[in-house]
């Protein structure tokens, strides 16, 4: 019996829990509001937290228990899905702990983001995310952290953190559903490149976006 994960079509705080679930080789139905016309009764009907509800939600496959909060459901993926016989999130505690880090760091970069979409005026949106981006703002300080960061990774466990930073990263890579991101952003970053390259290139990785037209940013740099 498959999963069944409940989010938009984006990649946003979906696309980790997908990613994992496919390097897991846990089959689910990936359920979006383009492909299900009762999504938003789905999700309130769902969701532990009833009205108040968000997505991502997974769906067990005893089709009773429900997962929200999504770095909460990654990490349960994690314990559950090995790749290359290795768990997605670490047994070691010190391995664990510096998964959950770059988890959190990526996460620490991904949400100043946040804010922008509440702006009206289209213009003043994406300035506002653009200057996100200059030198030192919220998100640039972040990515310049977690380049350092990434700097220090051998790049051979394949695990929650990688999962979470390559997803965060190229949720702002071109092309995005986010508007007013610079299309260059990334490219000063070498080892946010070499991480990119590494798990974009990881066969079970490639495969799956090879076939999503969609995901372009989450390819291999050509
Ligand atoms: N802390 C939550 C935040 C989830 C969240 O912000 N979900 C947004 C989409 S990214 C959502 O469901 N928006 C629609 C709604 O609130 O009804 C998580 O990490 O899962």
């Amino acid at each position: 019996m498959p999963y069944e994960l409940l989010y938009f079509s984006v990649s946003a705080l979906g696309e980790p829990i997908r990613l994992a679930l496919t390097l897991g080789d846990l089959e689910f139905t990936n359920t979006t509001t383009k492909n299900c016309e009762t999504f938003a009764e789905r999700k309130v009907a769902l969701s532990p937290y009833g009205d108040a509800g968000q997505v991502p939600l997974l769906i067990l496959p005893d089709k009773k228990t429900v997962l929200c909060q999504s770095r909460s459901i990654l990490r349960y993926v994690g314990k559950i899905a090995t790749h290359d016989g290795a768990p997605l999130y670490p047994t070691d505690p010190y391995a664990a702990y510096a998964a959950d880090a770059l988890v959190d760091l990526a996460e620490d970069m991904r949400a100043p983001i946040n804010a922008t979409f509440a702006i009206e005026d289209q213009a003043e949106k994406e300035a506002a995310r653009a200057a996100l981006f200059e030198p030192g703002a919220k998100i640039a300080k972040w990515l310049a952290v977690l380049d350092a960061q990434l700097g220090k990774d051998p790049m051979t466990a394949v695990n929650i953190g990688n999962i979470y930073a390559f997803c965060m990263v190229n949720l702002f890579r071109q092309p995005t559903f986010l508007d007013g991101i610079p299309p260059d952003f990334a490219v000063k970053y070498e080892n946010i490149t070499k991480h990119h390259n590494w798990f974009a290139n990881l066969p079970k990785v490639k495969a799956y976006y090879a076939a999503k037209e969609d995901r372009d940013g989450f390819k291999p740099l050509a």
